[in-house]
């Protein structure tokens, strides 16, 4: 019998599933086996601690050019941020520059993540041109390993019509793909714009009353009543709204193949930061944008009772210095983003587990588990049965700290979540059996991370 590279003592395993205590197996950067009494190379002692499966961040924006700038996180920083929070994997985009084909897209963005990750990463391909050259792309996008589509329903450039996202629905719906969608209706956003310009409001405070809850809902129940009729399955990016996830929940009731995202901060913060004096509010700017205290909670319960099946994170940074700051006198021209990509799992188990709205099981799931099912990634990613890749998290439950800018390695100025109390944190974090970060140490490398192929995601495609 061979002898296991590295074994996990004594721990406590969460999975989407299941809590049970015993020693996880490392061989050859994948889990070995679960069991009792199991020997390696290299033992880890992990009395008191929970041992989790590398978490996937479905969605953030690394590097990513917005207007006369970039998000502030590069792929090294961005996947180093992301290992010290516990998460082995994240999903980025490709956004094809006008007239350039999705494949050139992706080779380029593939040559800038390569060097630099030191996490593995997948890729969303954007789809802002429904042209005939670029669906007939399709097909070698899905072999390159994208099968997801990110579509817009706003912002100039990339929003498509709603006789483009038809034609789109159909030809992804074909191949097997799954699309997933920014939904806000431009034409309220632009309007709630133009009025509060008009009345010389141009401070961060008239953000959130530019881009209102209808907006979202109107744009949720637009798209799923298009996906509907091409049976396309859909996965509703960011849902910041009651009336957003009331509208999934009720297509999802009908039968239709609808998932959805939400994200830390439209579980735990709300638009009165954007009322904040000295253009702080500008920190918190992003759309679709905070909402109310009574939408967080509607959220909570919609990922408690599975109408939201993940939390991503739209890690999108932007320094307050420097970059927010275009906005200084007009909140249109701030860059639109936040970061969160590295205290994920620790506000959702802080303000999620602790407070008991969801359960161990569910936090693991809708953090690791289901954004790797969702987007083919699955069981190699999101879970700890043998086989899997070997990322893995030890998370202390009893850690406590006061979340601020200083301990986190996001390379931004500032974090929107200052202050906030948190008990339980990762204190290690290893990507295919190799440890990544180990009591706030980083030993990962630029370059270790791999880019993942996704499968087609497997699901029923109900109308
Ligand atoms: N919203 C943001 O605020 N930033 C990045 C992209 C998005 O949809
Ligand atoms: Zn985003």
């Amino acid at each position: 019998m061979t002898t296991n590279d590295l074994v996990i003592k004594n721990g406590k395993i969460i999975t989407a599933r299941e809590t049970l205590e015993a020693d996880l197996a490392v061989q050859n950067g994948k889990i070995h086996c679960v069991g009792n009494n199991l020997s390696g190379h290299q033992m880890i002692d992990a009395t008191g601690l929970y041992v989790l499966p590398g978490a996937v961040d479905p969605h953030v924006h690394l590097q990513m050019p917005a207007g006369e700038t970039t998000s502030s996180d590069n792929w090294a920083t961005g996947t180093t941020a992301a290992a010290f929070g516990g998460t082995t994997t994240v999903i980025d985009f490709i956004e094809p520059t006008e007239g350039q084909s999705l494949m050139n897209a992706f080779r380029e963005r593939k040559a800038q993540a390569d060097p630099q990750a030191v996490i593995d990463y997948a890729l969303h391909m954007t789809l802002s041109s429904i042209i005939p050259e670029r669906m007939a792309e399709l097909p070698a996008v899905i072999q390159a390993g994208m099968t997801s589509f990110k579509a817009y329903t706003t912002y100039d450039g990339l929003k498509l019509s709603d006789q483009d996202f038809l034609e789109m629905f159909r030809q992804v719906s074909r191949i097997g793909g799954l699309v997933m969608i920014h939904a806000e209706n431009d034409a309220i956003c632009s309007f709630a714009t133009r009025e509060l310009l008009a009345q010389g409001q141009y401070g961060p405070n008239a953000h959130p009353i530019s881009r209102p809850a209808v907006a979202e809902s109107e744009a949720i129940e637009r798209v799923l009543a298009m996906a509907s009729l091409t049976q396309t399955p859909v996965y509703i990016v960011h849902i910041s709204t009651a009336l957003g996830a009331a509208a999934l929940a009720r297509a999802q009731a009908r039968g239709q193949c609808a998932f959805g995202e939400t994200c830390p901060q439209y579980l735990l913060l709300t638009d009165q930061e954007y009322s904040k004096p000295d253009f702080e509010g500008a920190k918190f700017v992003c759309a679709p944008p905070l909402r109310k205290k009574s939408d967080n909670t509607f959220l909570w319960n919609a990922l408690s009772d599975n109408t939201i099946q993940t939390i991503g994170t739209d890690h999108c940074p932007f320094f307050f210095q420097g970059q927010k700051d275009l906005g200084k006198d007009r909140f249109t021209r701030i860059p639109g983003g936040i970061p969160g990509v590295e205290p994920r799992l620790a506000l959702v188990y802080t303000y999620g587990v602790k407070t008991g709205r969801l359960t161990l099981n569910q936090w693991v799931d809708r953090c690791c588990t289901k954004p790797a099912e969702l987007f083919g990634l699955y069981p190699r990613k999101g879970t700890l049965i043998p086989g899997a890749d070997a990322d893995v998290v030890l998370f202390d439950p009893e850690l406590e700290y006061t979340l601020t800018h200083e301990m986190l390695h996001e390379h931004v100025d500032y974090t929107p979540y200052e202050g906030f109390p948190l008990k339980g944190y990762p204190v290690m974090t290893l990507l295919r059996g190799e440890m990544l970060v180990s009591k706030g140490q980083l030993h990962a490398r630029p370059g270790q991370g791999h880019f993942l192929k996704c499968d087609l995601p497997r699901f029923e495609r109900r109308v």
